[in-house]
Parts: C-alpha cells; structure tokens; sequence
C-alpha cells in the first residue's frame, strides 16, 4: 500500500461533474458555430448515424475522435463547425412498422430522442443548434428542389431498367440483397423484372471524379483506390468482328478490349446471355433459351461471375478474324460475359486471360502464346494459369517484337484506318438508379399525366410530405395503395394525374447533408456564400464501409452543385479518416442451429471462466468480433458511461489501440481509463504553490504540449493518451516546486479535449473565469524542444564502459577531465596513467590504457 491509498482521497465525481458541465455548455451554447466569426473556420464532421434505436460503442469511439479534433481546434482558436444529425429514413424502420405494427416516423422520432440524450451524455461539444434529420419535411423538401434542378441541368433520366424483384416483399432489392437468387428478408426466389426508373447521371462525372481522387491528399490510400477501382476506367479497342454465316441475320458482333495487341491469340468470342444476339438465337431454339435461363440461376453480380464454373454454349455462329478473312472463331454464349460492361460482348485469348483460360480448358479451345516474359517464345502453352503480364508480342505477325503498350497502340491505328473499329475508354461507374419502390424515403417531386407525361411537381408545392395515414399489413408500397395521397391534378393540363410514388434512394439523403448542417435557412437547401464558408469538410471520420459508395456520391453530388453553379466547392471532404471497429469477446452454447449467444451482462467471469448468471453453468468463449446484436457481444454505452463518467469513457476509446485498427472493449481497459481519470484528479486536488525551478519537469512539459498537438492533428490519438501518462507519471515523481505546479495547470489544457468534465472541475477550481473549453491550448516555448543534453560513451580501449550525460558542447577538456574520473574507468586504470585519450565532442570518449 502507498501512503496515497492510505490519507482519505479525495473522488473525482464524474457523474455530478458531466450533468453540470453539459448543463452549462447547453445554457452557453458554447459549441454553436458562429457563421459570421472572424476567426479562421473549420469543419468537423463524422458520419451521422442511423436513428437504429440505441448508440453503439462504434458511435461512441467515432464520435471521442472527432470530439477531440473539434475541442482542439477551437482551442487554436479557430471557429468550428461540429454538427450533428440523423440519416432517417431507410428500411430499418419500414420492417418495425410490420413487425411492431407502429408508424415508422414515430419509431424513428423515438429512436432520434433517445440516441440524443445517449450522445448527450458523453459531452460532445456538438451544435445542437443545426441539428437535422433527414426524415423531416424541412430536410427532404429541400432535397426534392435540388432533384428539380438536378432534373432542369439534365442530370436525371428515366430509363427502363431491369431490377430484382422480390415477389415477396414487392420491392425491387440491390445487388447485395440478393443472395444465392434469393431476397435476403423473405427468401423468396428473385425475379428480373424492368421497371421505369430514375436515374442521376453520375457517369457525366466519371472523368472528374476520378481526377480528383488523386488531389485528395488527406484521404487514406486504401479508400482512394476502392474509390478509383469502383469508377474503373479501362482504355482499349471496340471493334466488329463480321459474322458466318452471313445469312444468320445477326451479321456481326461488336466486341471491348483492352487487350487489343492479343488478337492473334484469340480462340473464341464470347457473348453475354443477354446480348441481343442471343436473345435472337434463344427464339428460334429451346437449347439457347435454356442455356441462357440456366446462365440467370446463377446470380448477377460481378463477383458472383467472377467465381463461378464458366459456361459456355457454341452458337454454331462464327466470327472472322480482323486480320485474318480465312479465320473464324466460333461464338459462344457465355455465363462471364457481363450485358452492361463494355459492348456484352469480348474475344478470348486463353494464353493471356485466366477467365478465358478456364473457358478454352473445359471446351478444347486453342490457347496460344502471343506475349512472351522472355522465357518462352512457342506458341503451345503449357503453363498451368494464363500469363497476364508484360512482355514482348510473338507468333503475332506484324506486331512480333513490340511490347505491349505499343502493340496495343499498333492494332488501335490498324482497326481505325481500317474503318473497323475505334479506340475507347470504357468506365464501370455506371448512372445512379436512385428509385425505390418504398414509403419511408423521400418522395420524388414528379407526377405522372396522361396527357403530358412526366411532368415535374411545381417548385411552390413542396415539401410534397409523406402521408402519416399509412398501413403495412400487406407488402408493397403504401404510397401506392394510399387511396387519396397520390391523386393531384397535372400542373400543366389540370388533367387527373398521378405522383410519383417511388421515394428517393437513402444515400441522396446523406449525399448533402453536409452542406445543409453549414447553411441551413428556410427557403432553400443552403445558402452559397455561408456554405462556402465552412465547406469543403476539413476532417471527416466515419467507418470504411461508406469507402465506396456514401463518399462517391456525395462526391458527385457536391460537383453536380459545382456545375449548376450552386456550389463553388469541388470536393466535399478534404480529409477523410476511417477508424477501426469497437470489438469484443463473443458467448455462446451449442452449435448449428442450436447455437445461442450470451450477452456478457448476463454472464459472471470468475475462475477465468464465463458462466450463465441463469443457471450457473458455463458458457463458451467465442471469438473476439465486432460488437454485434447478432453475437449478443455489444456492450450498452450508457450503462458504462454511468458507471464510470464519460471522461473514462472518453479516455478509454482513444487510448488503447491506433485509431485505425479495432478497439477490443474490456472491463480491464475502462477500469484502467477510470482509474487515470481519478489519479489525474488527484494531481489537481493536491495542487499547491511552491517555489524553485524544475528544468527537467519544464521541458517534458512543453515536449507534451507540442507532442499531443502533433499526434491530435495526425489523429493518433493513442500516442497523445501514451505521452499525458508520461507526463502524469514525471509530474508525481517530481518534489515541488514552481515548475510542477505549473505543470499541472498547464495539464488540465492538454488533457481538455479527451476529459472535458474533469478538464472543466479543475479549471473552475484553480479560480478561472471562462470555460476551458474556451481557453486558448498553451504554448509552447521552442528553447524547450531544444536538445541541450547529449549521452557520451566512455570507452577504455574501444570497449564500452559507461555512458554519461552531459551538456551538449561540453569543451574537450572538460569531457576529458569527466571521464577520467569515472568510476568505472578508475576501477580498470586502478591507478596507472593512461596512454591516450580520444575525444569526439558530444560522442566518445575513448580512454587507451
Ligand atoms: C481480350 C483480352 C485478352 C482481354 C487478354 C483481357 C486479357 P477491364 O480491365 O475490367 O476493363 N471484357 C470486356 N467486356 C466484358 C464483359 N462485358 N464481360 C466480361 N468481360 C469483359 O477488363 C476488360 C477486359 O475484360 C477486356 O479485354 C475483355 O477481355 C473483358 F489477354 O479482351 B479482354
Ligand atoms: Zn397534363
């Protein structure tokens, strides 16, 4: 035991401590952005969440890291913006609604409500003041005038298109909510079904958003290149290959490479299931529409193509080499063609493309050597995978000898002086279908008449608001079946009409709500020059799973504003941070389908073991995973923030791991953050005058100062909580004088931004007059951060001996006379002269005895 454990302390109160804090920083609205500030603006933000019901330790450990950045950066003196809202629409809570039979606005208020109060509890220095939810009119009726001017600069198409239809729910499903053909909710067998849908013309972008992915120097690598991956643009040849026989009507096949210098390792072509060529062969023969049928079990997705046993079907069509009128390739239709990639339909050069390997493999196709790494140069290709690297072109005629990039480039300038084909980049990015067949959503501002045909809703009639009166007993789409919400008169015929009832995608609602929490006045979606003034989002945070699409089309959205010159900001979030996940250990029993999760609160640890608090029985230790409600491993934030105060909790998602990487969630971890909470405060309790100077505690002061500032802009905030604990230490090693309590003073500064609560107690304490949270972060003194020690070796014939601390620029002399007597040195020289002494300054000493 100490003698610290023995005086009675003194508690830092946490719970009194955060409910007076919060109530003052809510009375002063202290964290309100001031629009019209001089000081130099910056903006805060991480992803707002999704009103699910309760917050989770992810949102916690999000929302501590941006908090943080936030108070900093306030405490520079800068004016911030950190706001927060509600992503509130979604399906989500459509599913409550025919679950729990309540109205899925009021399950989503609710949940708003709660969540808030929850996120209160933490004391993030948030403004309230611009909070928004994008469930409400005076959101989404601003939404619906930008769909209108999205529509007046031709950025929105209808367009037939086909979808997953489930059957079932009567929805249209995504891509990923279709698994093995199946509709992930009601299982029921996915239908391809086209449907009239609205469209964003993200593609018109595909150029600038791939530029600038490259300037955005603040974003992680990882997420640029999914960025990149996903608008894929892929440079190569469209060309036609002439159909035999010629009287099969279909008279050629246009074919996208970008391969264009394999042409004469081509053994077939290949076209998609539903190229119109098939579906022409498919009418006049039960083999083809089968076959092509049998292509559609197998789901749609590029990755579900990419692993699947490639099939093939010879249409008995052949195609004549470019080069070549005496060569013909046979044709298949072919399960690994893609209808909406390039023209549906390619050549195979099984030497050179694994996919087309396969392919020829299982139907005895030819595979030929046309690039050769150097090693071999015969056209037999034995090797067990195709070679897709660089290389010299061989067996290839006119292009033997080049190299790729130029033998590509060779047969581009053939096929275009020969009229057969043209040089084209082709993109992956395809348009955003934004239509959903849903109620909870945004209602697009369109109606539907006889006469006019699709006819925009008049500016002055919105927000167009959802109907409350709504039932979910049956499936489909309550607007649809609403018996009087979606009659209104055509605004250009007076004619009967009908409204739209399909309802916005939810990623238009996060694709701009950015901009609405910098500028949010009522008649408009945002006001240019104050938006401006915040934009772009100097720090963004939020989860890698919105790495592709969220940030894409908020990235469109913002330079589709650009365009229309409604916003002078081309990219939405300079810098981007993804944080790891928050992870805990998982329970369990039984496996299979008997397998049942524990929650840890309903479980005892003891004897290193987890047991039931039910029945007294043990369960097992799964692995440690995200925190899941599935896995029954999530831990509530708010029974643990009134347990330990926020400032422990705080603490404790910033300290353990990098940012970056996963949390693991431990009773140990947050006891250890509580109980640092408690030793700082003891610091301060403690905190008295005293005179004399402590150089040491004095530089490792200001070396925290500047340290903490350096890793909170790099958001390494681990290695911030790693340096205040070394301070922490040197402070109660260090015996008193003027510098330790200046230390302490100062501590409650740097430490503000991670424990505000505590931060604000002992400010007020010490007799300040404002709040910390105002007070200007210390600076620092740059003598401070100068080395002026240096270690010496002290040597006696080459061997290491000692080392010794000295000024820096200790005179040669004096080092001389310092390491003579040395103990250590004395001890060997036992009285004898040295021969010599070796000095380097600020190095060695190198005594030759
Ligand atoms: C001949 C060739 C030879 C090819 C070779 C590749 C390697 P990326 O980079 O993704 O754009 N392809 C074209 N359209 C396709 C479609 N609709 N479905 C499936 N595959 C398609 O890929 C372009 C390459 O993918 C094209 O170049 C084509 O195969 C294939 F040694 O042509 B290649
Ligand atoms: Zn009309």
């Amino acid at each position: 035991m100490t003698d610290r454990d023995e005086k009675p302390v003194s508690r830092f109160n946490a719970l009194k401590a955060d409910a007076a804090w919060q109530k003052v920083w809510d009375e002063r609205r202290t964290f309100a952005a001031d629009d019209s500030s001089p000081k130099p603006k910056t903006y805060v933000l991480e992803m707002f969440p999704y009103p699910s019901g309760r917050i989770h330790m992810g949102h916690v450990r999000n929302y501590t890291m941006g908090d943080v950045l936030a108070r900093f950066r306030r405490m520079q003196g800068m004016e911030v913006l950190h706001p927060m809202g509600w992503d509130a629409f979604g399906m989500p809570a459509e599913n409550a609604a025919m679950e729990k039979k309540v109205h899925p606005g009021g399950w989503t208020r609710e949940n708003i409500a709660t969540m808030k109060a929850q996120l209160k509890r933490l004391g993030f220095a948030l403004d309230w003041t611009r909070e928004l939810a994008t469930c409400e009119p005076d959101y989404y009726g601003h939404e619906q005038a930008l769909f209108l001017d999205l529509l007046d600069a031709g950025l929105v198409y209808r367009k037939e298109s086909s979808v997953n239809w489930d059957p079932v729910d009567m929805t249209v499903l995504a891509n990923e909510q279709v698994i093995d053909g199946k509709g992930w909710r009601s299982g029921a067998q996915i239908e391809r079904r086209k449907l009239s849908q609205w469209f964003l013309r993200i593609t018109q972008f595909a150029d600038e958003l791939l530029a600038g992915v490259k300037a955005l120097e603040h974003w992680p690598d990882k997420v640029k290149l999914m960025q990149e991956n996903w608008i894929g643009k892929s440079e190569g040849l469209q060309f036609r290959f002439a159909l035999s026989p010629n009287d099969s009507g279909a008279g050629e096949v246009e074919v996208f490479t970008t391969r264009p210098d394999t042409i004469f390792g081509s053994s077939f072509v290949a076209i998609a299931a539903d190229h119109p060529i098939a579906q022409a062969l498919a009418a006049g023969s039960n083999q083809v529409a089968d076959f092509i049928e049998q292509c559609k079990q197998g789901g749609t997705t590029a990755a579900e193509l990419e692993t699947q046993e490639k099939l093939g079907f010879d249409t008995g069509l052949r195609a004549v080499h470019p080069f070549d009128p005496a060569w013909e390739l046979p044709v298949y239709i072919a399960n690994f063609v893609l209808m909406d990639y390039g023209t549906g339909a390619v050549f195979g050069v099984p030497a050179h493309d694994q996919r087309d390997f396969e392919f020829a493999r299982k139907y005895g196709l030819p595979i030929r050597r046309v690039v050769s790494d150097g090693d071999k140069t015969a056209p037999d290709f034995t090797d067990s995978e195709a070679y897709g690297g660089p290389g010299t072109l061989v067996n290839s005629h006119f292009l033997d000898g080049m190299d790729v990039a130029d033998a590509k480039r060779a047969v581009i300038v053939r096929a275009e002086d020969g009229g057969w084909g043209k040089g084209t980049t082709v993109w992956r990015l395809r348009d955003w279908g934004v239509s959903r067949q849903r109620y909870w959503g945004t209602p697009i501002p369109i109606i539907h008449c006889e006469e006019c045909g699709v006819v925009p809703a008049p500016r002055e009639s919105l927000p167009i608001v959802l109907p409350e009166d709504v039932s979910f007993e049956i499936a489909g789409n309550p607007l649809d079946r609403h018996p009087t919400w979606k009659h209104v008169d055509c605004p250009k015929c007076g004619a009967s009409a009908r409204r739209e009832t399909d309802t916005l995608d939810t990623f238009v609602d996060s694709s701009w709500y950015f901009i609405r929490f910098a500028s949010q006045p009522a008649d408009k979606p945002f006001d240019k020059a104050v938006a401006e003034q915040w934009l772009p989002v100097a720090q963004y945070i939020g989860g890698v799973e919105h790495a592709i699409l969220h940030l894409l089309y908020a990235r469109f959205w913002t330079r589709a504003l650009n365009h229309m010159g409604m916003l002078d900001v081309a990219e939405p979030f300079a810098g981007l941070f993804t944080q790891g996940m928050v992870t805990h250990a998982s329970y369990y029993r039984g496996e299979g389908t008997d397998l049942v999760w524990y929650n840890p609160e309903d479980l005892d640890f003891r004897d290193g073991g987890a047991f039931s608090k039910d029945d007294g029985q043990p369960v097992a230790v799964g692995r440690i995973e995200k925190m899941s409600k599935s896995k029954k491993n999530t831990v509530d934030p708010t029974g643990i923030v009134d347990q330990y105060g926020a400032d422990a909790v705080r603490w404790f998602m910033l300290s353990d791991s990098p940012p970056e990487r996963d949390l693991e969630w431990s009773e140990s971890g947050i006891e250890g953050a509580w109980r640092f909470v408690q030793r700082l405060w003891r610091l301060f309790d403690g905190l008295a005058e005293a005179e004399g100077q402590d150089s040491a505690l004095d530089k490792k002061l200001h070396r925290t100062i500047a340290g903490v500032a350096k890793d909170i802009e790099a958001l390494t905030f681990n290695k911030s909580v790693a340096k205040l604990y070394e301070l922490v230490g040197a402070i109660e090693k260090a015996p008193p004088s003027a510098s330790r309590s200046n230390a302490i003073r100062t501590l409650a500064r740097i430490a503000a931004p991670m424990v505000p609560h505590l931060a604000e107690e002992v400010w007020a304490k010490m007799g300040n007059a404002g709040l910390i949270a105002d007070a200007p972060w210390p600076e620092v003194d740059p003598a401070m951060l100068v080395d002026d020690e240096v270690t010496i070796a002290v040597q006696v014939n080459g061997k290491l001996r000692d080392t010794l601390t000295v000024a820096k620029g200790t005179p040669r002399d004096a080092l001389e006379a310092i390491a003579l007597a040395n103990a250590q040195v004395q001890r060997i020289l036992s009285g004898a002269l040295p021969k010599k002494v070796i000095v380097v300054p600020d190095r060695l000493v190198n005594i030759v005895a």
